[in-house]
């Protein structure tokens, strides 16, 4: 255990003296965890498949659906632009139905775009504006996901004394 215990902290010294040789640049990246190799990952410079490897996000199709997460409102995104969600504006439409596939109308929507990987979210906030034409049918713009990477963006549906929420992840690539 004391052999143990001393090569950790060897180990730490030498994670703490690289990352000091590196200062600005970023430092080494898996110092806590040595066994999972040395590939930095935020060095790659293929943005091209960024997006293909993150696997969290949602592939985009025209009808996305979801539900609620208490179960008491489905939401289906007919169309967004542009395809797929991409840095800067993005424009959708959205079907909001109650429970039983109705379409709810007069719901309050309020959208919320966030990046989960950096805390932070978009200072912009986007405007929701009811299809007066179509029944539970709303347009999202200035939906601003300025910056590459996954975006969850959670749409908090109320309508009456129903409040449900549910979230769109998409990845943005570079
Ligand atoms: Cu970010």
């Amino acid at each position: 255990m004391v052999r143990f215990a001393l090569s950790h902290s060897l180990l730490d010294l030498a994670c703490l003296a690289s990352l000091v040789a590196f200062g600005s640049m970023g430092g080494p990246l898996g110092c806590s965890s040595p066994s999972e190799g040395t590939t930095p990952s935020d060095a790659g410079t293929d943005t091209s498949s960024f997006c293909a490897t993150d696997t969290r996000g949602l592939k985009w199709t025209p009808g996305l659906a979801q539900t609620g997460k208490n179960g008491l409102i489905r939401t289906q995104l007919l169309n967004i632009f542009p395809t797929p969600p991409a840095k800067g504006d993005n424009v959708w439409t959205l079907v909001v139905q109650d429970a039983e596939g109705k379409p709810l109308e007069g719901a309050t929507v309020s959208v919320k775009p966030f990046m989960p990987d950096h805390g932070h979210g978009s200072s912009i906030v986007p405007h929701v504006t009811p299809d007066p034409a179509s029944g539970g049918k709303y347009s999202i713009s200035s939906l601003n996901l300025f910056m590459p990477g996954l975006w969850q963006t959670t749409l908090t549906i109320t309508a009456g004394t129903t409040t449900d929420s549910v979230v769109y992840g998409f990845c943005v690539a570079e």
